[in-house]
């Protein structure tokens, strides 16, 4: 079985087995897999678009294709939770509810983004906070979930490298929107984090990354079969980004917001 083969396979509208999804992810986490042949692919699975089982089968190797963090010698004495949204203008709801489910008793290894189109993603806002260490290390994010319950760090080389990669080919070739390639790009970093539950939430409106309520019910779907494929309990909200949540938007902005809400100053 060739590259070639395979791209030809996905344009021509089949299935892909698991053989082929591994060696495809194999290859963009070694770098041996020519970036002209993941583009082909990624486009092709645009257009054809994947089923359940091999989306599920590409988020496994994209989380196998890096570190997988391994609490179980920390004995943690509560679950490992996670929420993930889309994004939108002046959503900041994850600085808040990190610390909220910590608060409950959850223990929450966030792993986070940057922006993405007119939106700023969780890393850009902690950016604003100077001295802020987005990149510190696995052992480190490990300690620090286990000593306060939450920590929030970008996607370091370790965690998925070959969703990193892939995005970034994505990011060039228009095929960020593929539904398939999302769900495995995003659950591939929560899973890789060790978590057993996420909530995922979906934003829809002017403010958001997807405008149209029938492509936030489409992404909730592949997420929610996707993840349900993989064993891994998740709940999906669909809910209003046509507005600024909260008073604030712009980085430094929010993280001032959320840090006052969560004194019970605002
Ligand atoms: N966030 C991710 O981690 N991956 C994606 O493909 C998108 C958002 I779109």
């Amino acid at each position: 079985m060739s590259i070639t083969d395979i791209i030809r396979a996905k344009r021509d509208g089949r299935a892909l087995g698991r053989d082929e999804i591994d060696a495809v992810v194999a290859g963009l986490a070694d770098g041996s897999l020519p970036g002209e042949q993941a583009a082909a692919l990624a486009m092709a699975i645009l257009l054809k678009g994947m089923d359940f089982t091999e989306t599920a089968l590409l988020t496994a190797a994209m989380t196998r294709s890096g570190e997988v963090i391994d609490w179980s010698d920390m004995d943690l004495p509560g679950p490992l939770l996670d929420k993930h949204s889309t994004g939108g203008i002046g959503d900041k709801v994850s600085l808040m509810l990190a610390p909220i489910v910590a608060a409950c008793g959850g223990f929450v290894p966030m792993v986070s983004g940057r922006g993405l189109g007119h939106t700023g993603g969780t890393l850009d806002k902690l950016a604003s906070i100077a001295g802020y260490h987005a990149f510190p290390g696995l052992d480190r994010f490990r300690q620090v979930v286990r000593d306060t319950g939450c920590a929030i760090i970008g996607q370091t080389g370790e965690i998925a490298p070959a969703d990193r990669r892939l995005y970034a080919i994505r990011d060039v070739t228009a095929t960020v929107e593929s539904l398939p390639l999302i769900t495995a790009s995003i659950l591939s970093k929560k899973l890789a984090a060790g978590i057993r539950g996420l909530v995922m939430d979906i934003k829809i409106g002017s403010g958001a990354f997807m405008a149209t309520a029938a492509d936030a019910h489409a992404l909730a779907e592949t997420m929610g079969g996707t993840a349900a494929t993989l064993g891994l309990p998740m709940r999906t909200v669909i809910s209003d980004m046509g507005e600024v949540l909260g008073t604030s938007a712009g980085n430094a902005l929010e993280v001032t917001e959320a840090i006052a809400y969560l004194r019970g100053d605002a």
